[in-house]
This record gives structure tokens, sequence and C-alpha cells, in this order.
């Protein structure tokens, strides 16, 4: 049996962390049967969510995820794709997963307003006492690791331009496509799916929202993908 250890429901989003999505919606593509544990932060080997327990072998991060499902499992994430296909597939899934996910960080986590309403739930488990310790001392951390990516040494402005472009980008690849490569799901709708329904969370307020909807094609792939792998949510 496989456990998915992820993070949780949250902002009306399937999981807080868009990599926890990707990993679910890759291990639902590949049709595997797995359960969930929302309660492992505290023993992710690599100190990340997600991870997988796979009959007790243990596999973190998304991308190595996805490489076990296709060694063991002998799953094709790149069904028909050509090489040159499947190669714009990996670059595009990864402009998403370092880049895009940092403007996410960002717009959470450092944005006053956001984080309130947001990330600070996390801590919410935290004794009374030294709650509001802990929750200072790993917003800073978070925001030290913005910077020390590259992307937090930008203003807002200068991130939106970046993201703008980013988010045309995405559009432009899947163009009227049904899904992100063609007409046939891939592994990087996992990853693509997770990242524009995470950045384009109305829970939050940002620029991104509109950068998103103002892209009828993406916005309209991220509603249908939703609505497949995830039909409960609102
Ligand atoms: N490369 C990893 C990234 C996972 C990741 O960054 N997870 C974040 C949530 S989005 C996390 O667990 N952060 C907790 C922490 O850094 O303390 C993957 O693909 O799984």
């Amino acid at each position: 049996m496989i456990t998915l250890y992820r993070f949780g429901t949250h902002f009306g989003l399937h999981d807080a962390s868009p990599f926890c999505i990707k990993a679910e919606v890759l291990l639902k593509i590949a049709g595997l049967d797995f359960e969930t544990d929302l309660g492992g932060f505290n023993k992710a080997p690599k100190g990340k969510q997600p991870y997988i327990s796979d009959d007790g072998e243990i596999v973190a991060d998304s991308t190595f995820i996805r490489l076990h499902i296709e060694k063991k499992y002998g799953f094709d994430f790149d069904p028909g794709l050509d090489a040159r296909t499947a190669a714009q597939a990996w670059a595009t899934e990864k402009m998403c997963e370092d880049h895009l996910y940092w403007v996410i960080v960002h717009e959470r986590w450092h944005n006053d307003k956001n984080f309130n309403s947001g990330p600070r739930i996390f801590f919410d488990a935290a004794p009374a006492l030294i709650r509001p310790l802990v929750t200072k001392m790993v917003r800073k951390q978070v925001l030290k690791g913005i910077k020390a990516h590259g992307l937090g040494r930008h203003s807002d402005g200068e991130i939106y331009v970046l993201a703008e472009r980013a988010i045309a980008a995405l559009a432009g690849i899947l163009g009227d496509r049904k899904y992100i490569m063609g007409d046939k799901i891939c592994g990087a709708d996992a990853s693509v799916f997770a990242f524009v329904d995470s950045i384009s969370c109305k829970h939050f307020e940002t620029p991104v929202i509109a950068m998103v909807e103002r892209h009828k094609n993406l916005a309209a792939y991220r509603d249908r993908l939703r609505g497949e792998w995830f039909p409960d949510l609102d």
C-alpha cells in the first residue's frame, strides 16, 4: 500500500503545498491506490512534504515520487511524446516548480494580509506561549529562503513582471490543447495544474490571480482539471 504524506486541504486548495497536489495527481494519473497521512511532517526525510511510503519504501520529493512510479510500476508519464515534446514538458514543469513556486511563497509569506489569513494558521498547534516567537522565526526563515533563491531580491513590481511572463508562457504552451502537451494527459499536467491552481487561489489577495484569469484557456484548463481530480473542492 502507498501512503502519501501531505499537509492537508487549506485555502480552498486540495493542499496548501502545490508539490503535494502534484504528487497526488501523479498517483491518480498512474491509477494507483493510496491512502493519505496528514501527520507525517515531523518524519519527512528531507524536511519537506510530499513524500510517500510504498510498502515501507520511503520516497521523498514529488519528482522522485514520479520516477519511483515510472520504475516500480512501469508507468509512462510521457505517453506518445516525442523527445522534443517530452523535453518541453520537463522544462515547463520545472519553470512552475523552480520559478513560479517562489512567486506563490512570496505572495503568501511576504504580504502581511495574506500571511495573516494564510500561513499563520500553520502555527495554531504551537503552544500559545511560544506561538508568536515560532511564527516570527519560521516566517523569517521562509523569507530568507525566497531571498536565497533570488526572487525575493526583486521589488513586488518586478516579481509581477516575471510572474506575468511565466503565466503567459504557460498559456502559450497550452494554446488550444486539452492537456499541456497535447490531447493526452502527461506528467507535466500534474505540475502545471498544481501550480496554476495554487497561484490563482482566490483566498489570497494578489494581482497574479487576474494574470491567470486573463488567459481564458489556462483558467479553463485549471477549472476542468480541478473538476476531474478534486470534484469535492468548491
Ligand atoms: N522539491 C520538493 C519541494 C517540496 C517543498 O518545497 N515542500 C514544501 C511545501 S510547498 C515544504 O514541505 N516546506 C516545509 C519546510 O520547508 O519546512 C518536491 O518536489 O517535493
